[in-house]
């Protein structure tokens, strides 16, 4: 035995905890914690452990797929390459590039080749129809960022290690480990908090894990955040609590707040929210008397119709109760790479806009570059002028992860040519001609793009691969660079190395100007993303920009450090006004979008709301649709049960144990009851990313406990308008047994 230690930063979920992983030749020992690790510090969960499964699963795909008279068969990249250069290109010729749809997942916010290079891509297509998971998740909390800071991933984190009080609203960190915020260990830092006599108060529709750990938990009716949130802005004026704070000199629209929240009283919220008008009050007030306080929320706020609207006030009563960016408050990351917010003028910047196009169908705007993922079956099914025709899925499983999975899998046989980048033979890419397989983790190197503008402490960590990639397959971002040169003419034959070189030189023309030559020199020893981020590295604030700083960081030291866990930066420090992107230099409290969006609430307030509604759920043993193929994680209890509140399974003549239809209009799903008074009456929960019973896939375990797909209920017309996120929390339904 020769046993090798690596240590590699896990992709799976948010928390991007360190790893220890033991090899012998090309086995895997062992995966534990990496003690030594900088931002997580020897923490992980049980999905960890199942990289081994993920790189063991003899249904992961290793080769190409190409669709023959029905059937997947095996094929070289060559074949796969050719068959692509010979359908697509005169597919676009024909139709137009508007004609092509590209859609990206969850897997490519982990991963610095398809981060880094899905632009490229998109940009060779050329075409409007731009959709990714991001906008049936965080897209609300990112434009509710921009506008008001100025850069979409400038987002608000609780200062937790310094905090004395922390709200949590539409969250459970103990079974997702966090999100749109880095905390591995959450429920360590939490309990951390209470000990030194902090609180950890939670807002959920359900007593979750995160519920149970905390001093106060208090129900609310699914997608009545924003009612709730207005009327505790309300009490901060109404009760003279607003005090700025140490922002205070950079916040513009506070009179402008006031007159927009001037109607959510308590009283008139409270039974919309199904809680106490008294209990809204004691929130804001102890929001307000607390020193260092923080509000964090997350999934269960943003996908609702009204996201964005909450995103914003979760902001704002963290603004007007002064713990905006201060410490043991809410705190902006400064990310060693890639962040927009630490680079070109300080304090001041364009500033976020949307609907700079719309959708063809819906009209839905522009956000962020992309339309509404939701759009997409429409935008497939609805003849006419600029009907796309072709599709291009990137580490994406929408038919069961998008709302009306159905319809757009119905969709999907519809298409002229449709082209997967996918490790899985799954509910999705069983409809593409051509599957290309992205590497096993473990054969990719890493560094987290995203996460460390979002980290609760600040640091840089890079892992090598563990294992050499099998002779022949290409990285993924050299597959984006090949599909991105048959896009645009160049053939199949085009070397993605050389087409990296080309294109590397024309983007350090255009950014360094008359210094480009001098960085192509210095980082001629590196290609693909490790050179895109060595100069992301020696640019960013803490870089040695290319010498002119020796002590700066560069890529090589950053490698360096992998075996002791990484670089530390720090404790994250209040960073306003320098942060800013706003064209004011100010933080916009009151934008001029969301004002117009609480008047829609206002509205919304005197309609009755439904008695029975669905919501969704994690567990720490699944990650999406895409994790119960593995063994290690499928195993021990079925996890896809609908949770119902023993009243709603009495009224509704349900059954423990027992199978439930559950009905939206036409659409229904059947799933196994648990009855449980961890719901709040008259909400049913049921996680998504299940129903892997469809015909034409390869996922074997998965498919001896398929499970039920939450979003074969789920109407994909229900859309937040501002940011375009799906309404995936609080449907009404209707259950028999
Ligand atoms: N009803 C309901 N629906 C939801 C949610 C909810 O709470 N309720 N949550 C939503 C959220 S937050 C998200 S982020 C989305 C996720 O939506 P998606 O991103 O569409 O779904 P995933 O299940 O993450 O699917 C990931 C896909 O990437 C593939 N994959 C995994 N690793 C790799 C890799 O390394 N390379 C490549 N090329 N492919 C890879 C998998 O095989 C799978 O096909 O789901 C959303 N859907
Ligand atoms: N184990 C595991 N970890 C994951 C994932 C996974 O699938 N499994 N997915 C990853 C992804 S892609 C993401 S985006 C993150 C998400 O991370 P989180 O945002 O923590 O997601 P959830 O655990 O779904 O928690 C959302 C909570 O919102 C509650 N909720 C639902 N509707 C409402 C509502 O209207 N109002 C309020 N106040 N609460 C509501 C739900 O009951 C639930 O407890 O998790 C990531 N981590
Ligand atoms: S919490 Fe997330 S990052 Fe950490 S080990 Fe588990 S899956 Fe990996
Ligand atoms: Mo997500």
């Amino acid at each position: 035995m020769t046993e090798t230690i690596h240590h590699r930063i896990c992709p799976l979920c948010e928390a991007c905890c360190g790893l220890e992983i033991k090899t012998d030749g090309d086995k895997v020992v062992s995966i534990r914690g990496h003690e030594a690790d900088v931002l997580s510090r020897g923490y992980i969960c049980p999905k960890a452990v199942a990289l081994k499964d993920l790189h063991e699963d003899p249904d992961r795909l290793r080769t190409p797929r190409i669709k023959r008279n029905g059937v997947h068969v095996e094929a070289t990249w060559e074949e796969a390459f050719a068959e692509i250069e010979a359908r697509l290109p005169p597919l676009i010729s024909a139709h137009g590039r508007h004609a092509t749809a590209v859609a990206v997942g969850n897997p490519s916010a982990h991963k610095i080749g398809l981060l880094t290079y899905f632009g490229k891509l998109a940009r060779a297509l050329g075409t409007r129809n731009v959709f990714s998971a991001s906008t049936l998740d965080q897209m609300p909390k990112q434009l509710a960022s921009g506008l008001m800071f100025g850069h979409w991933l400038s987002v608000a984190l609780p200062d937790i290690s310094r905090t004395e009080l922390l709200v949590v609203i539409g969250a459970n960190p103990l079974a997702s480990n966090g999100s749109m915020w880095t905390v591995p260990d959450f429920k360590g830092k939490a309990k951390a908090l209470q000990a030194r006599g902090g609180q950890l108060i939670v807002i959920d529709p359900r007593r979750t894990e995160t519920a149970a750990m905390a001093d106060a938990h208090h129900f609310i009716r699914p997608g009545a955040d924003v009612f709730l949130l207005a009327a505790m802005v309300h009490t901060l004026f109404a009760d003279n609590l607003v005090s700025l704070g140490r922002a205070a000199p950079w916040v513009q629209g506070t009179d402008e707040v006031r007159a927009a929240v001037a109607p959510f009283t308590p009283e008139a919220v409270a039974e919309r929210c199904g809680m106490a008008a008294v209990t809204i009050r004691n929130l804001a007030h102890q929001l307000a008397r607390t020193p260092r306080a923080a509000v964090y929320a997350r999934i269960g706020t943003c996908t609702q119709t009204y996201g964005t609207a909450a995103s914003w006030l979760v902001d704002v009563l963290n603004t007007l109760t002064g713990h905006l960016d201060t410490e043991g408050g809410m705190l902006f990351a400064k990310s060693a790479a890639f962040a927009t917010n630490t680079a070109g003028k300080p304090g001041t910047g364009k500033g976020v806009s949307t609907g700079r196009h719309h959708a063809r169908v819906s009209g839905a705007p522009e956000v962020y570059g992309e339309l509404p993922i939701t759009c997409l079956a429409e935008e497939i099914d609805t003849p006419g002028e600029g009907q796309v025709r072709a599709l291009i899925t990137v580490a994406t499983n929408p038919v069961l992860s998008s709302p009306d999975g159905p319809r757009l899998a119905a969709a999907l046989d519809t298409l002229d040519f449709m082209v997967s980048l996918d490790i899985y033979l799954n509910e999705t890419t069983r409809h593409a001609d051509v599957i290309l397989p992205g590497l096993s983790p473990l054969e990719d190197l890493h560094y987290d793009v995203a996460f460390p503008q979002l980290s609760w402490r600040n640091h840089a960590r890079y892992s090598p691969p563990v294992f050499d990639a099998p002779p022949g397959q290409p990285e993924e971002w050299q597959t984006l660079l090949k599909l991105a040169a048959i896009v645009r003419g160049e053939g199949a034959q085009a070397d993605a190395n050389a087409l990296d070189d080309t294109q590397f030189e024309e983007d350090a023309q255009r950014m360094f100007g008359p210094h480009a030559a001098a960085v192509v020199a210095a980082t001629r020893h590196l290609r693909g993303p490790q050179r895109g981020l060595d100069v992301a590295l020696r640019t960013g604030p803490y870089g040695d920009q290319f010498g002119q700083k020796p002590d700066g960081l560069n890529l090589a030291k950053v490698m360096a450090a992998n075996a002791t866990g990484g670089i530390d930066l720090g404790e994250l420090q209040p960073r306003i006004p320098e942060m800013l992107r706003t064209p004011s230099g100010k933080v916009e409290l009151a934008p001029p979008l969301l004002l117009q969006d609480l008047k829609r609430a206002e509205q919304a307030l005197q309609q009755p709301a439904p008695d029975l509604v669905i919501i969704g759920r994690r567990d720490v043993r699944t990650n999406n649709s895409w994790m119960h193929n593995l063994p290690t994680l499928a195993k021990g209890p079925f996890r896809c049960t609908a949770l119902v509140h023993p009243h709603d399974a009495q009224r509704c003549g349900v059954q423990e144990g027992g199978t439930v239809t559950l009905r939206n209009g036409h659409r229904s799903v059947q799933a196994q009851v648990h009855i449980s008074a961890e719901m709040m009456p008259g909400v049913v929960s049921l996680p998504h990313g299940w129903g892997h019973d469809l015909p034409g896939t390869q996922l074997r375990v998965a498919a001896e406990r398929p499970g039920a797909n939450l979003n074969a209920l789920l109407d994909d017309q229900l859309r937040d308008p501002l940011s375009g996120n799906a309404v995936l929390s609080g449907v009404a339904i209707s259950m028999e047994a």
